[in-house]
């Protein structure tokens, strides 16, 4: 039996070359105007938006389409609030003594520390969870594969689907991370990836006074 399905390539849309130069210089324009940032307000985000964008999330191309992801949304305030107290420990004993003085050089600039407001203070927490293998009902497992590739191109895919929607994002990655299956209840096959914290800017938000490489700091063209 061949299970091989093929349909027809029925969404690619060709542009006129003026259009392709227009529409990517403009892409890169509104990608160049995204942010990282810290510091949130309350202000709720509409569900429906975390939901199309984790949709879009989920059109990222995978490893043998195994789609290795799994997103946990977090809106409710005890459990972000637990969350935080738990990162806060393992931030305490990486600025304690974890980090090395040439990783916490890296990071003078950006002025953190072990305190993480924004995991109480931001309305929504996407808890990126990387799923190592799925398992069928009667136990067998079906290996995943660049399960660490696929789940970065997707949590890209995510920032920009935040972005484009009209919040901001953080990507937080404290370390360990296991503390977030347990209190996310998630099996063992899956391993957390990143917090994408995730909401509308509080006022007077500050950024980082940061450049960008040029583009010939970081492409080659032979
Ligand atoms: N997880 C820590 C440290 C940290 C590490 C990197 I690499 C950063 O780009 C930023 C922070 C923290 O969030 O403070």
């Amino acid at each position: 039996m061949n299970d091989s399905k093929f349909k027809k390539l029925d969404t690619y849309i060709e542009y006129p070359q003026s259009e392709m130069i227009e529409r990517s210089a403009k892409y890169y324009s509104e990608l160049n105007r995204r942010r990282t940032v810290r510091t949130f307000s309350e202000r709720e985000v509409p569900h429906e938006v975390i939901e199309n964008c984790i949709k879009a999330a989920g059109t990222a191309p995978s490893g043998a389409n195994m789609q290795p992801w799994y997103f946990v949304v977090v809106n409710d305030v005890d459990l972000k609030n637990k969350i935080k107290t738990e990162a806060e420990k393992v931030e305490k004993d990486f600025y304690s003594g974890i980090a090395s003085e040439e990783w916490l050089g890296a990071l003078k600039p950006l002025e953190t520390n072990s305190e993480k407001p924004f995991l109480g203070k931001a309305p929504c927490l996407i808890v990126i969870f990387e799923r190592k293998y799925d398992e069928l009902p009667d136990g067998t497992r079906i290996k995943h594969y660049y399960t660490k590739e696929s789940i970065g191109i997707a949590t890209g895919f995510l920032i920009l689907a935040i972005h484009n929607a009209g919040l901001v994002s953080l990507t937080y990655t404290p370390s360990p991370m296991t503390f977030l299956n347990d209190l996310l209840k998630r099996p063992v096959n899956e391993k957390p990836f990143l917090v994408l914290v995730v909401g509308y800017p509080q006022e007077g938000t500050e950024v980082p006074d940061i450049k960008r490489k040029t583009l010939e700091k970081i492409a080659a063209f032979i």
